[in-house]
């Protein structure tokens, strides 16, 4: 099987044209169209941030970005991109992390940001139940896809709502976005996956048709679920342009504890143990591992715990409960704080509580600014997988192995290899930082080795954050050739054309 990284030589596209440009300044006002071709002749330095991802891996192509304000404008771009067999790739805030919003060739960039607006929010049924049943129910807000998450997040905040879903990049990842990755996030243990709370979608297809699934219905058994293709979707079967999705009612009390465990073997009965002890109020168990906690405490993310009580800890863990009584859960976890300390053989050398809101907002700092630091170390090589998580620890050491015994293993090349990650959803981040950069053969002695170790693990090669450009050699890996198929049956009959965000998730 073929794995190595090819760039798809797309012969049935064609570039935009000045002629295109024409017809796209009938559809959009001239501010929305960005494109170094004449009249525009935009100078290529304001398409840089739409042609390079937010790690500086992927290289794009794109001499046209356009940035649509309705839908109606999506459905009239796509309409005639598809006549001109023009390539289009879908972009939203540009924070994914497997080059799939970047072009590969001359595709236009169809950045989604212009298409801001909350269509609706409606947090009546959470009256009608506290009323009847005396607890809140999720309310449902429907939204452009453009709404970056956080935004959102505000938006529902006075209306005691949460987004049902939380990541790093919150300040600039879309719903949209969010949407076509499924991803997961901080959240994904309490709240599970968008393919549960996402309702319903609106989208512009590759013929420019606009398919409206918007629903608000909390059930809907009409035969096919046909919005779960677009999660996910990768921006390969259309354009996501509108989101109805519920928003658990904010809990009442949130607080959290940041541990330090002498042993990697120790994560797995810890997890049992403080699932026993907080039940329903745990909402978030992260890990961390001591060459990702060190690397925080270097860039200025710590201190969380003392450092002689650390001493020669292996990893960390970050547990959050989200419950209705701030005092009742406080008492849980000071409680299973200190039986954990005072047992026998504790399974935790140290820990912290969070004694306030700014203290819990710290603890949830270091574990989200981990992505940021490993930029600052270098240029990390991510792996997003999903292992069992009694093996997260063999399948690191298994990496940092692979690059001594190459002679890659150093400040020459790869300095640091750590995993951190979700743990109570069993995703582990593995992070390969190359110190000087992105090479050939450091990415050769990578892959597709740790994807054949995945693999042995029975494990999936992207937990979260999806196939985009970097793993279409990889997706066998986690599906089957019968799998592959059936969704290259499907990108055929929505797309055949192949011009919504050629050469992403299909090899
Ligand atoms: P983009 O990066 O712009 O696009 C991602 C993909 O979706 C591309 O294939 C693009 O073509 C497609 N797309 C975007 N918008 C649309 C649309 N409207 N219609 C159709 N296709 C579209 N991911 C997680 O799952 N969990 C995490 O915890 C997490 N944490 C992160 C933390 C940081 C600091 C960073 C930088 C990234 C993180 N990510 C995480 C990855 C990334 O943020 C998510 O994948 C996010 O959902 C991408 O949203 P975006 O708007 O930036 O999409
Ligand atoms: C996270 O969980 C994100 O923080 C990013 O998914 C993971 O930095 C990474 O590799
Ligand atoms: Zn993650």
């Amino acid at each position: 099987r073929r794995w190595a990284h090819n760039i798809p030589s797309f012969s049935h596209l064609n570039a935009v044209t000045e002629e295109d440009l024409a017809q796209f300044s009938k559809i959009l006002a001239p501010t929305s169209i960005l494109s170094t071709l004449p009249p525009n002749s935009t100078s290529p330095d304001d398409l840089a941030s739409y042609n390079e991802d937010w790690m500086g891996k992927y290289h794009g192509q794109a001499n046209t970005v356009l940035r649509p304000r309705t839908t109606q404008q999506v459905s009239e771009i796509v309409k005639w991109c598809a006549k001109r067999r023009i390539g289009i790739v879908p972009q939203g805030g540009n924070t994914g992390l497997v080059g799939g919003g970047i072009s590969l060739q001359k595709e236009i960039v169809l950045s989604l940001g212009a298409m801001s607006k909350v269509r609706s929010f409606d947090p009546v049924s959470v009256l009608y139940r506290r009323v009847k049943y005396g607890y809140p129910t999720p309310g449902i807000l429907v939204a452009d896809a453009g709404c970056i998450l956080e935004s959102l997040s505000e938006y529902i905040a006075p209306h005691n709502h949460i987004m049902p879903l939380d990541l790093g990049a919150k300040g600039s990842c879309q719903i949209g976005g969010n949407i076509s990755t499924n991803a997961g996030g901080l959240r994904l243990l309490r709240y599970g996956s968008l393919h549960g709370t996402v309702l319903g979608l609106e989208v512009v297809l590759p013929d420019g048709t606009i398919l409206d699934q918007l629903s608000t219905l909390r059930k809907d058994n009409t035969g096919y679920d046909l919005k779960q293709l677009f999660i996910g979707g990768e921006g390969t079967l259309g354009v996501v342009t509108g989101v109805s999705i519920l928003t658990p009612p904010a809990p009442q009390a949130s607080n959290n504890i940041f541990l330090a465990l002498p042993h990697f073997d120790n994560v797995l009965p810890l997890y049992q143990t403080v699932k026993r002890q907080l039940g329903e109020i745990m909402s978030a168990f992260e890990y961390i591992d001591r060459t990702a906690y060190d690397m925080g405490l270097s860039h200025g993310l710590g201190p969380v715990l003392n450092a002689d009580e650390v001493g020669n800890s292996q990893c960390f863990v970050l547990v959050e409960t989200s419950g209705g009584n701030q005092t009742h859960d406080e008492e849980k976890l000071t409680g299973l704080l200190e039986s954990l300390l005072s047992a026998d053989k504790p399974l935790i050398n140290t820990g912290v509580l969070s004694q306030s809101p700014s203290q819990f907002a710290s603890l949830w700092a270091f574990r989200e600014g981990l992505t940021e630091c490993c930029q600052k170390e270098g240029k990390p090589y991510k792996y997003d997988v999903s292992v069992p998580l009694a093996d997260f620890q063999k399948v690191v050491d298994a990496i940092r192995e692979r690059m001594i015994s190459k002679g890659l293993y150093g400040d020459h090349a790869i300095s640091k290899v750590m995993g951190y990650g979700h743990v109570g959803d069993g995703n582990l981040h593995m992070n390969v930082i190359a110190k000087h950069g992105y090479r050939p053969e450091l990415e050769e002695a990578l892959e597709p080795f740790i994807y054949e170790l995945v693999a042995s693990h029975k494990g999936s090669v992207s937990a979260e954050h999806g196939i985009g450009s970097m793993k279409t050699h990889a997706l066998h890996y986690s599906k089957s050739d019968v799998s592959i198929e059936l969704m290259r049956k499907i990108k055929q009959v929505i797309d055949p054309l192949n011009i919504m965000n050629p050469g992403k998730v299909l090899p």
